[in-house]
C-alpha cells in the first residue's frame, strides 16, 4: 500500500469519526497524521516504519504509528474496517451531496433522523431542514439542487472511470481462442469526458463462448440482456456495457458505426446515399436493387470490402477521419478537402505545467512528483502549488513560496534528475481580479497560473471583468480551469468566455487545458476556433500526486476532439522553446511593473 493510500484512509478515518461525533482532538489527530505521512519521502517511510521510528514524526503519536504499521505490513486495518461497519451506509452517502460535511449530516441525524439522501430530500421538501440552526432557507434549497443534480449526472460516468473498466475487458475479449478483433467503440473511443455505456465490437470465429465469458465478468450486478451474438450487463459501479459480435469480415463497419456519433453516423450515410450506396453496421453495398441492407450486406459479393476504417472513408471519397473527431461538426466536409489537422498525441507532450505538491494540498513532495516525471521521460515539470488566499488548500505564504522556489533551483542545480522543474505557483485571482502576490514575489517566479477559487457566485459581468484583469497583468502566464466546473457535479461559474479568450490572444496569454478527469476546463468545444485565432493551448494535469500526472491522457483526448495540433499546444515545444519563451515573458513582466 502506498503512503497516500494509507493517508486517504486516515483521512477517511477522521471523517468517519467525525460522522460518528468523536472527540474534535481525536479527529483532528488522524487529518494531522495523514499530512505528516503525505510530506515523509516514500523511502523513509519504508526506513522509519523498519526501525521503529514513525512514532518520532511530528504529527504521528503512538498509536497512529501502530496503525500505519498494520496497513503498511497487512494492506489492511482492523479498527477502520470495524469503524465502518459500525456507521449506516446511508450517512456515508450523505458525503457526496455538496455542502453537507460531517458535522451537518451529524447535525440533519440526531435532529431530523436524516440516514439517507431519501430521507433528506423529504426533509428539505417539508421545510425542515430550513428551521435547523446553521442551515436556513438558503442552505436548504442548494441541498436539494445538489441532490437533483446527482440523480441527472447519475447516469453518466467520467472518460476516466469508463476507461478504467474498460481496458481489461478489452484485454480479456482479445485472448479468448474464438475472437479475432476486438476494441470498445462508442463515446469512449471517441474520448468523450463522460460516458453513458460501453460499447463491446468483437469479431469471433465462434460466439458462444464469447458471450458466456462477457456475462461472467468479475462486478456484474446484472445481465440486462443475453442473445446469440450480443448481451448486455450493467456493473455495480451502475456503468453498463453492450457487446455486440460480428463475422470478422463485418468488423470494421460494425466498429465505425457503434462508434458514433449518432450525428456522424446520419451524416456519413447521407453521404454514401448520395453516391447511390447504402451503409449501415453491415457493410456498404449499392443503395439500388431488391433486398435490406442487411441482406445484401450478406453477400459477399456485393458489399465494399474494407479491411480498415481508412477502407471504409475511402470508398465515400475521404480521408481517414480519427474517432475523437467524430462528433458531426463539419470533420466529414474537412475530411473531404484534405484539411484535417494533424492531431496532437500523447507522445507530442514533453511535459507539464500545473502540478501540486505537499507544499499544499497535493500528495507528493517536490523531489518525489520531479521523479515521476522524470520515469515518464519528461524534459519538464511545472510546480504551481496554491497562494495564500486558498487557505483551505493550505496555500503558500510569500516566506514560504520563496523558500519552495530556492528549493527548486536547488534541486535543478544538483542534476539528480534529468527533469528540469520549473518554480511556479497557481495564483488565486481575487474576487476584483487582483493576483494573490506583489509584484516583487511573482516576477521571481518561472511562471504563474492565474485561477479562481472563490466568490463564484459573482454575476457574469463581474467575473468576466475579473478574469480579464487578471490576464491583462504583465506576470500572468496561464489562466487555470476557466469557467472551474466539474463534470457531473458542479456547473462552471457564468463568464463570457468569448472576452476571456480575447483578452488571452491579446495578452500572450495561455490558456489551459485542465486534463483532471473531472475539470477538463476550457472545454474542447470552445478550442477549436480560440486556436485557429491564435491562443496557445497548456495540457495542464493540475496532478496532486504523482499517479495525477497521467491525467494529461484525458487532456489529449479533449485536445484531440477539438482538432488542435502540437504546435498549438505548449507543452508539446522542447525545453529549450518553452524556457526561452518563458524567461521572455518575466523579463517583459519585470520591466512592465517597475
Ligand atoms: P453514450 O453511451 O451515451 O456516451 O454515447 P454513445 O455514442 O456511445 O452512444 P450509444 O452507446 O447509445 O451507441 C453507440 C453508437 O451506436 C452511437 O455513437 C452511434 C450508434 N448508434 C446508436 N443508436 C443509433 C441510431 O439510432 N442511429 C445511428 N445512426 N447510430 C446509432
Ligand atoms: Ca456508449
Ligand atoms: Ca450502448
Ligand atoms: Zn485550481
Amino acid at each position: 500500500m502506498t503512503k497516500n493510500e494509507m493517508a486517504d484512509i486516515l483521512n477517511e478515518i477522521g471523517t468517519l469519526l467525525e460522522l460518528k461525533g468523536e472527540n474534535p482532538f481525536k479527529v483532528r489527530a488522524y487529518q494531522a497524521g495523514a499530512r505528516a505521512l503525505e510530506a515523509i519521502e516514500e523511502a523513509d517511510l519504508n526506513r522509519l516504519i523498519a526501525s521503529d521510528e514513525l512514532q518520532t514524526v511530528k504529527g504521528i503519536g503512538e498509536a497512529l504509528a501502530q496503525k500505519i504499521g498494520e496497513l503498511h505490513t497487512t494492506g489492511r486495518l482492523e479498527f477502520f474496517e470495524k469503524l465502518k461497519a459500525s456507521i449506516e451506509p446511508g450517512l456515508v452517502e450523505l458525503l457526496q451531496i455538496p455542502g453537507l460535511g460531517p458535522k451537518k449530516i451529524r447535525a440533519l441525524h440526531d435532529q431530523l433522523g436524516v440516514t439517507s439522501i431519501a430521507l433528506l430530500t423529504t426533509a428539505c421538501q417539508e421545510g425542515r431542514v430550513a428551521d435547523l440552526a446553521g442551515f436556513g432557507e438558503k442552505t436548504q434549497e442548494k441541498l436539494l439542487t445538489g441532490i437533483k443534480n446527482r440523480e441527472a449526472y447519475g447516469r453518466r460516468h467520467l472518460w476516466w472511470e469508463a476507461a478504467e473498466s474498460a481496458g481489461p475487458i478489452v484485454q480479456g475479449l482479445r485472448a479468448l481462442p474464438q475472437v479475432t478483433r476486438a476494441e470498445a467503440a462508442g463515446s469512449l473511443r471517441r474520448g468523450l469526458e463522460t460516458v453513458g455505456d460501453l460499447d463491446f465490437i468483437v469479431a469471433a470465429t465462434d460466439v458462444a463462448p464469447v458471450v458466456e465469458w462477457f456475462v461472467a465478468l468479475p462486478g456484474i450486478k446484472e445481465v440486462t440482456a443475453k442473445g446469440e451474438t450480443k448481451a448486455s450487463v450493467r456493473f455495480e459501479s451502475g456503468l453498463q456495457a453492450d457487446l455486440r459480435i460480428v463475422p470478422d469480415d463485418q468488423f470494421v463497419f460494425a466498429l465505425h458505426h457503434f462508434t458514433g456519433s449518432k450525428d456522424h453516423n446520419v451524416q456519413l450515410r447521407q453521404r454514401a446515399l448520395a453516391r447511390g450506396l447504402s451503409l449501415s453496421e453491415w457493410g456498404l453495398v449499392s443503395a439500388a436493387g431488391e433486398g435490406t441492407a442487411k441482406q445484401k450486406a450478406e453477400d459477399k459479393s456485393q458489399r465494399t470490402k474494407a479491411a480498415s476504417e481508412k477502407d471504409l472513408f475511402a470508398a465515400l471519397g475521404l480521408h481517414f477521419i480519427p474517432p475523437e473527431m467524430r462528433e458531426g461538426l463539419g470533420e466529414i466536409e474537412a475530411a473531404e478537402r484534405g484539411a484535417l489537422p494533424r492531431l496532437i498525441e500523447a507522445t507530442d507532450l514533453r511535459g507539464a505545467f500545473h502540478n501540486h505538491t505537499t507544499a499544499s494540498d497535493g500528495g507528493n513532495t517536490l523531489a518525489e512528483m520531479t521523479a515521476a516525471a522524470d520515469a515518464l521521460g519528461w524534459e519538464y515539470l511545472g510546480i504551481a502549488d496554491h497562494s495564500k488566499s486558498s487557505f483551505q488548500a493550505n496555500g503558500l505564504s510569500e516566506e514560504r513560496l520563496l523558500k519552495q522556489v530556492a528549493d527548486i533551483r536547488a534541486l535543478n542545480a544538483s542534476k539528480r534528475f534529468k527533469t528540469q522543474v520549473f518554480a511556479g505557483v497557481e495564483c488565486d485571482i481575487l474576487a476584483d481580479g487582483r493576483l494573490d502576490y506583489a509584484n516583487e514575489i511573482l516576477t521571481q517566479l518561472d511562471y504563474i497560473v492565474a485561477s479562481v477559487h472563490n466568490a463564484f457566485a459573482q454575476d457574469e459581468v463581474t467575473m468576466t471583468a475579473r478574469i480579464v484583469r487578471a490576464i491583462e497583468h504583465p506576470a500572468t502566464t496561464m489562466l487555470g480551469h476557466a469557467t472551474g466546473r466539474l463534470l457531473l457535479r458542479r456547473e462552471g461559474y457564468k463568464v463570457d468566455l468569448g472576452r476571456v479568450i480575447d483578452a488571452a490572444i491579446a495578452n500572450d496569454v495561455i490558456i489551459e487545458l485542465n486534463a483532471n478527469p473531472w475539470r477538463l476546463d476550457l472545454d474542447w468545444r470552445h478550442w477549436h476556433k480560440a486556436a485557429e485565432r491564435g491562443l496557445m493551448c497548456s495540457i495542464n494535469p493540475d496532478a496532486h500526486e504523482t499517479a495525477g500526472l497521467s491525467h494529461v491522457r484525458a487532456g489529449i483526448n479533449a485536445a484531440r476532439k477539438a482538432g488542435l495540433t502540437k504546435e498549438q499546444v505548449f507543452n508539446a515545444r522542447p525545453l529549450v522553446k518553452v524556457r526561452e519563451w518563458l524567461e521572455g515573458r518575466v523579463r517583459r513582466a519585470a520591466q512592465t511593473v517597475q
